[in-house]
């Protein structure tokens, strides 16, 4: 049984954050200008289109948000719409971007932006994306642009989303935009988001200084899984100390280093089963079990449930000591009471953290509505709110209602 978690007490300390993530290609519809767009099409997979209309429907899906007692929602801003071609910033869209954001906050619901989620503009893949050394000025200089429009009224900032997930998919496993594999062009877009990060940070920090406004608080969304070794093998262990370096805290150490953390913004879904049959760079690098040694439930996509592996994963990010927030977890399942217990159980063992002294402030599952899942195109289904593309209509899920009523009390029952 993977889920084996008891407690009594669980209320959550006062002030935290509750809500939903999404990310603006996956919701917007129709950002013709950013790499995905000509990449679904080419190779033929369920293209993105309308998604979910969110570019228009906002004011509405926040009107749900608030219905459910969020107080904080974290979105997405599309690099393609503020800079479609190289240099050229749109005032228009810069416009839409604060009027999103002035609408979360007139209902009572705090925003975190994050500046870059998994798509580029077209000019910037064509010209290297982020294998080119030149991709940290040209990701510098939109956020730089970014920042002096919206600095007023945010506070919350994901620079990167899941950096190592980005540079994985595109570049180990050839799966998304640009489909290469290779170790070292994997590492130099690694590097390159990482410093791309550290400088963005910095330079926001000077702009909030210069405009006299109070400091924000800016981080990286990170990707982490529960690494579960099968046996205790050496070369298990190895492989998951390995993983961890690489793909957890590599990049948090430097960024650390820098002075470029303020919090750290959790993604976590699921485990990873570790049982290396070979010495070679592959197995330490991605090889997964396929055994199911301690089978579990799985989410539509297949992934392993593993709450307890989230209070593992924030027990590992205590040493850090800065707050740590939620800022993705989520099930994608056509069964809703799935939903629920998932949730559940995944606060349970926040809470557990919690109570050990882990700083975690804020949770916002993944996603406030289903979406465009990528490579999956419109099948899993991860929303609180449930969407039927043909109508764009919405409909609340069950879940969410449970879920509302942990947001307003802030007790898990
Ligand atoms: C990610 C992305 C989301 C996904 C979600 C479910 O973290 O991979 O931030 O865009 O949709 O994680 O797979």
């Amino acid at each position: 049984m993977c889920s084996d978690i008891i407690f009594a007490m669980i209320q959550f300390p006062k002030n935290f954050l509750w809500g939903a993530a999404t990310s603006a290609y996956q919701v917007e519809g129709n950002n013709f200008n950013s790499d995905w767009w000509p990449w679904e099409k080419a190779i033929g997979k369920q293209p993105s289109g309308d998604a979910c209309r969110h570019y228009n429907l906002y004011p509405q899906d926040f009107d749900l948000a608030q219905s459910l007692n969020h107080n904080a929602h974290r979105l997405s801003i599309e690099w393609a719409r503020i800079e479609p071609r190289e240099g050229e910033f749109l005032q228009t869209e810069i416009q839409h971007y604060i009027d999103v954001i002035l609408a979360l906050r007139a209902r009572g619901i705090e925003p975190m932006v994050t500046l870059h989620h998994f798509t580029n503009p077209i000019w910037f893949s064509q010209s290297g994306a982020w294998e080119n050394k030149r991709s940290v000025e040209r990701f510098f200089r939109y956020c730089d642009v970014v920042t002096k429009a919206l600095a007023p009224y945010v506070h919350y900032w994901i620079t990167i989303n899941e950096p190592s997930i980005y540079a994985s998919h595109s570049y180990i496993f050839g799966a998304w935009p640009p489909q290469i594999k290779s170790y070292w062009k994997t590492k130099a877009v690694y590097d390159h988001m990482t410093w791309a990060h550290i400088q963005v940070y910095h330079r926001m920090h000077q702009i909030y200084q210069e405009m006299k406004l109070s400091k924000p608080a800016i981080s990286i969304a990170q990707h982490l899984q529960a690494v579960v070794p099968c046996t205790d093998s050496l070369r298990n262990r190895w492989a998951v100390k390995l993983r961890k370096k690489w793909f957890h805290f590599g990049i948090l150490d430097t960024i650390a280093r820098h002075k470029a953390l303020d919090f750290i913004g959790v993604n976590y879904y699921s485990r990873q089963m570790v049982d290396l049959t070979g010495w070679g760079p592959g197995n330490f690098v991605h090889e997964v079990c396929q055994n199911n040694h301690t089978p579990c439930r799985k989410n539509s996509l297949g992934w392993d449930i593993y709450p307890q592996g989230l209070y593992l994963v924030l027990k590992d990010l205590q040493k850090y000591n800065v707050p740590i927030f939620i800022t993705e977890n989520g099930i994608c399942t056509l069964e809703d009471n799935e939903r629920w217990e998932f949730i559940k159980e995944h606060l349970k063992s926040i809470h557990k953290a919690i109570s050990e002294g882990v700083d975690v402030q804020g949770y916002l599952y993944w996603s406030l509505l289903d979406n465009f899942e990528w490579a999956e195109g419109f099948v899993p289904r991860f929303g609180l709110i449930a969407m039927n593309y043909d109508t764009q209509e919405r409909t609340v899920r069950e879940s969410a209602r449970k879920y509302a009523v942990v947001c307003k009390t802030g007790i898990l029952q």
